[in-house]
């Protein structure tokens, strides 16, 4: 029977995939999903032409009549277009994309595909589904682009889905209509069906919009169109917790994969009680000092919160004059301090390789690091430049930044995201990435980095600094390997993995 066949890239994790799976089934469409590859830091340099011509032939076999590719970011923007091309000429069925980077840039992605999806996709695929599936080729449904009289047809978007709770529950669950496909196999079954911890998405859209992050540019596509942030009831969460639980009895921890875990008292409140009352796993987070106050980080230890994944991008000053943030160092300070009163070690998020940053800034973020209490982890991020951020329209216009530097013609993110010394930077900026790196180090101490920072020969000669950063970066991530494999957070085999695919320099911070 003809049906669709969704394509997901790199992302065995995908809600996207799953919502629009369950949308599509629940319409009563016959739907496939296929999983390529593990994760982004499992992307092959060239791709394997086998793997490409095993996923065609299975999408044959299985009459897929109408195919989408989940594309959300550029860096995939080739693999999808060779992807494309090989499953039109072979397969002979038309291709629509969909995506984060598909929203932002879809002049881009046009020329590869028949259709594209722009925004929220349950509504606009389930019309582009049917009508492709009944044998027609629309061009007037809206959400999508398309070529149409030798013109591109760009319809207009529909508004977004106001109430989140009339959206069909992400299919995590069902398995014979799933295809993961790695390491030369094709394994039947959802890619997830063995982990341990649930991804469940509560929110859309963000309250803030700061200039760095995709939500700048989502908000801007979607003007006029409705609210953009959106929360789900705390009920409709719960259920959709219980149902994870009572089909995959292996769960031993959710994860929110919303942006900003969650901004509104009265939301966090119903759901700490009804979390603690009816699910009671330990759960992560990612989120900002701007939410995480005394107040709510006691409501959600209380609850089982076990990590959080805290956005703090650069300091004060900084984060307000280019980043829209408006959060105090103060602040940061408080809440890392009130994790730890409750166990809980966060992972800092930063920002570094913004082409604007001042050596004053750069020495004030290092300032900032080494003042926030330890333990805590560290992640940092390399600025990439999504098309259509504020941030991204600035650099461009002052000339800051060419037009080669914006993802999708670039694929920095694909080996920069997490900031380590394979990336091209000048000495002083490597100093300064070994002394971030070096800044929350326990078996550092404090006074040796403020000092290693005020030394001329530090910024001029990095080499010494930036091995001894990788050094210590090595041995804390040894110990900590070492600890998830004796505890079975991990097995033998993604260690392997994962080390496997690691270059000389290429050890992100933890
Ligand atoms: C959670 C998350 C992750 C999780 C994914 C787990 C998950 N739940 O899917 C993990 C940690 C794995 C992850 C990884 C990455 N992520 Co991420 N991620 C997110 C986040 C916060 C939420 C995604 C989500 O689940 N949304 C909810 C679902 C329902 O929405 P959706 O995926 O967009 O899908 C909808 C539409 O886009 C559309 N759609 C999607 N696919 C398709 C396909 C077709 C055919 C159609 C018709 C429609 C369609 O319909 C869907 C339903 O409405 C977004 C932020 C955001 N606002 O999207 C960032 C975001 C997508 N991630 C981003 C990045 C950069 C990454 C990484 C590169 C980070 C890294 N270095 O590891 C990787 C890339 C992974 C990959 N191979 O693509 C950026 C992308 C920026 C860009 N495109 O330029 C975003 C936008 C974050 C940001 N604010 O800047 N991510
Ligand atoms: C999905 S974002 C969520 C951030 C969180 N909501 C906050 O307010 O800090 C997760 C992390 O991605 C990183 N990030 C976001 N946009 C980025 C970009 N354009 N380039 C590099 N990293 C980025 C930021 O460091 C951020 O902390
Ligand atoms: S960085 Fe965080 S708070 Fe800011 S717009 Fe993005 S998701 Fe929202």
């Amino acid at each position: 029977m003809a049906r669709v066949g969704l394509i997901s890239l790199y992302v065995v994790e995908s809600s996207g995939i799953r919502y629009l799976s369950a949308a599509l089934r629940k319409a009563g469409i016959e739907t496939d999903e296929y999983y390529l590859g593990y994760h982004l830091h499992h992307v092959p340099r060239r791709h394997d032409v086998e793997e490409l011509d095993r996923l065609v032939e299975l999408m044959r076999s299985r009459e897929v009549a109408l195919v989408g590719i989940s594309a959300r970011i550029g860096a995939f923007l080739p693999l999808a277009a060779e992807l494309s091309a090989l499953l039109r000429e072979r397969l002979g069925v038309p291709v629509v994309w969909g995506g984060a980077h598909v929203s932002m840039a879809p002049e881009e992605c046009i020329d590869h595909a028949d259709y594209l999806v722009l925004g929220e996709g349950e509504a606009a695929l389930i019309d582009l589904a049917s009508s492709v599936l009944a044998g027609d080729r629309p061009d007037d449904i809206p959400n999508t682009w398309v070529h149409s009289d030798g013109k591109i047809r760009k319809n207009p978007l529909r508004d977004l889905v106001e109430d989140l709770d009339i959206l069909t529950f992400p299919d995590f669950h069902s398995h014979e209509h799933k295809f993961w496909l790695r390491d030369g196999l094709v394994v039947r079954g959802d890619p997830l069906r063995q982990d341990r911890t649930y991804r469940i998405v509560v929110t859309r859209g963000c309250v803030n919009n700061c200039s760095f992050c995709g939500v700048s540019a989502f908000r801007r596509l979607y003007q006029g169109h409705g609210r953009f942030y959106r929360v789900r009831s705390v009920e409709n969460t719960i259920r959709e917790l219980e149902h994870a639980r009572s089909v995959r009895p292996c769960l031993r921890r959710v994860r929110f994969d919303d942006e900003l875990f969650v901004p509104q008292r009265e939301w966090l409140e119903e759901f700490c009680r009804e979390y603690s009352r009816r699910i009671g796993l330990p759960f992560d987070i990612l989120s900002s000092p701007s939410i995480l106050n005394e107040w709510t980080i006691d409501r959600l230890a209380e609850a089982g919160l076990d990590m959080v994944y805290l956005g703090v991008q650069s300091t004060s000053a900084a984060n307000r004059q280019r980043y829209h943030r408006t959060v105090p160092d103060d602040d940061v300070q408080r809440c890392v301090n009130r994790l730890h009163l409750h166990g809980i070690r966060p992972m800092a998020q930063i920002l570094i390789d913004d082409p604007d940053n001042t050596p004053e800034e750069k020495r004030e973020l290092l300032h900032l690091l080494l003042t926030l209490p330890r333990p805590y982890d560290l992640f940092i991020y390399s600025l990439c430049h999504w098309p259509g951020t504020a941030l991204t329209e600035q650099l461009l216009a002052e000339g800051t930044i060419s037009p080669d530097k914006v993802e999708g013609r670039n694929d920095k993110v694909l080996r920069q995201f997490n900031a380590d010394f394979t990336h091209e930077r000048s000495d002083e900026d490597k100093a300064w990435l070994a002394l971030y790196m070096l800044a929350n180090k326990r078996a550092v101490p404090r006074s040796m980095v403020r000092w290693l920072a005020n030394q001329r020969w530090v910024f001029e000669r990095p080499a010494s600094v930036v091995a001894t950063a990788q050094a210590v970066n090595m041995g804390k991530l040894a110990l900590r390997g070492s600890q998830a494999l004796v505890s079975g957070e991990i097995s033998l085999q993604t260690a392997r993995q994962w080390l496997g695919n690691k270059k000389p320099g290429a050890l992100p911070a933890v």
